[in-house]
């Protein structure tokens, strides 16, 4: 199975690839993982193929006099029209860009995954920014998938930043967002349960687990989400 790892910036993408890794090595998988990050400078794993070695975001600025943006936009041209080695693995680890946007909305992305098949996508959120916005997760979630035409998995990171309590409150509102207006009855409260409501006829409600790149904390769940998305028959409520 060939795995993207998605998120916005900093959401624990490059170090969820690496510890996912070898948590499903120890599984016993066979595993190989891809860094399609040009602009990255350092990574916590040995990648088996890097995109840094076609080229890189620091290269481009070089080499075209661009600043940082637009060397960016040039490496997604690249990274579009990069030749990717065929892997042979149980599962295929690919880190995406720091920048998600110029990935997800450009031809980069869309391509790549597109090119590819028995295909998940997993779109990290981080737990330690977005809390009093998980709606606005959720939505940017769906986004992917939709733009990737991909199943995409909404995956919450950076558990391990959260204390009991608010760790049992995500997992509460995850599993009940009518909880939302036990909790305060405000206009934009309302407006996210009549939001919530239409999204669910049209996509079916997915568990959203709660996991740490740092400590491993949920990757049994995540695998066993992933099973699921591979059985076709799979239930994921
Ligand atoms: N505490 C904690 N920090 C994390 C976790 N995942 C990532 N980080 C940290 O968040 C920062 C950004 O992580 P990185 O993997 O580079 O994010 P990326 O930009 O999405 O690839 C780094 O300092 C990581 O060590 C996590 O589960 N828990
Ligand atoms: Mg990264």
């Amino acid at each position: 199975m060939n795995v993207f790892i998605l998120g916005p910036a900093g959401s624990g993408k490059s170090l969820l690839s690496g510890s996912f890794a070898s948590y499903l090595a120890g599984e016993g998988y066979r595993v190989k993982l891809v860094n399609l990050d040009p602009g990255v400078l350092e990574l916590p794993y040995k990648a088996d193929f890097d995109v840094r070695t076609r080229f890189t975001v620091e290269g481009i600025m070089r080499e075209k006099g661009l600043g940082p943006n637009g060397a960016i936009l040039e490496a997604m041209e690249r990274l579009a029209r990069v030749s990717l080695p065929r892997l042979d693995a149980d599962y295929v680890l690919y880190d995406t860009p720091g920048q998600l946007e110029p990935f997800l909305f450009r031809d980069a992305g869309r391509r790549i995954v597109g090119s590819l098949k028995d295909c998940c996508c997993l779109f990290l959120g981080d737990l330690s920014a977005p809390r009093r916005n998980l709606l606005g997760f959720y939505l940017y979630a769906l986004t992917a998938r939709y733009t990737l035409e991909a199943e995409t998995l909404a995956v919450l990171n950076k558990v391990d930043l959260l204390n009991r309590e608010e760790t049992e409150m995500v997992r509460r509102l995850m599993e009940n967002p009518a909880f939302l207006l036990e909790a305060s009855a405000s206009l934009q409260d309302e407006m996210n349960l009549e939001v919530l409501k239409v999204l669910r006829s049209f996509f079916p409600p997915q568990r959203i687990p709660l996991v740490s790149a740092k400590t491993g904390v949920g990757f049994d769940e995540l695998l066993t989400l992933l099973f699921e998305v591979k059985c076709t028959c799979g239930d994921l409520t």
